[in-house]
Formats: structure tokens, sequence, C-alpha cells
């Protein structure tokens, strides 16, 4: 099966509100391999990049000011299926949709403080993980639990 990696980004809110940790831990407890991780103030520039397929949203604005409003915690996720995976351990984009159990549903309620990010496509993964992190900042390691994650 297919190695895919995901951009996964803890909003301000969650940085603010003390759930970084809470939120490592579904994807470590899941199984997936962290590759990156790191506390990061974006500026405006790199958040209007990142969201750029939303620029015409009336939202936008105020989008990129909640995205740049403090730190960020950028992490690079791998695994067998981790794109779509990771989308349901996150849940609905708006938490009052979002099932209990999600990242959303349980930590969350409005949209526009929706806490976490998560890549839509295997493709934007490439795309956000290189955008976030320079050369150097990801590391190649394999976890000794692989072998009872893995057939
Ligand atoms: P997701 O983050 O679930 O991939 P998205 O890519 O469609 O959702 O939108 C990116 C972010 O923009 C989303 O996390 C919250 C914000 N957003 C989306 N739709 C919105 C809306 N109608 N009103 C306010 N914020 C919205
Ligand atoms: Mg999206």
């Amino acid at each position: 099966e297919q190695v895919d990696q995901t951009y996964i980004m803890v909003k301000p809110d969650g940085v603010q509100r003390g759930l970084v940790g809470e939120i490592i831990s579904r994807f470590e407890k899941k199984g997936f391999k962290l590759t990156g991780l790191k506390l990061f103030q974006c500026s405006k520039e790199l958040a209007e990049e990142h969201y750029k397929d939303l620029k015409q949203k009336p939202f936008f604005p105020a989008m990129i000011d909640y995205i740049t409003s403090g730190p960020v915690v950028s992490m690079a996720w791998e695994g067998i299926g981790v794109v779509p995976s990771a989308r349901k351990l996150i849940g609905a984009t708006d938490p009052l949709q979002a099932e209990p159990g999600t990242i959303r549903g349980d930590l969350a309620v409005q949209r526009g403080r929706n806490v976490i990010h998560g890549s839509d496509s295997p493709e934007n993964g490439q795309r956000e993980i290189a955008l976030w992190f320079k050369e150097g900042e990801l590391c190649e390691w394999t976890p000794v639990q692989e072998p009872w994650l893995i057939e």
C-alpha cells in the first residue's frame, strides 16, 4: 500500500487553549509516524499562500487574521492512508456538525475557531509540507513499533 504524507496544523486557538498535547496524542495513538514538528509564527504571506484556493471567499481576511494571530504547531505525519484518515480524526469543518470522537467534534464549537488543519489530498499534503517546512526540518526514521502496526 501507498505511504502518504499529510500536513497537520494546530491553529492559534488550539495552541492558546492548551490542546497541542491532546491533538498530537490522537495521531500518535492511531499509529501514524511524526516526521516534522515545530511551533511557528507564520507570516500573512504564508497564510495566504496556504489558503490560496479560498482567496475569493468572504471569510478569507478574517481567517488570515486568525491564522496569523499567534503561533501554530506545524506537523508532518506519514502513513498508509494518512490523508483521509487524518481528515476523519479531525472531523467536519464546522465543529457543530463534527461527530463526537473527532478532534473538532470534541474540542471546538465554531468554524472560524476549529483548532486544526489537515490536508485534503496527498498532492496537497506534499504541497503544504513543502510550504511550511524547510529543507532539513523533516526526519526520516523507523519507529520500533512499526512491525506491530503494519503487516
Ligand atoms: P477544512 O479546514 O475542513 O479543510 P476548508 O478547506 O473548506 O475546510 O476551509 C478552510 C478553513 O476556512 C476552515 O477550516 C475554516 C474556514 N472556513 C471554511 N468555510 C467557512 C465559512 N463558511 N465561514 C467561515 N470560515 C470558514
Ligand atoms: Mg481544507
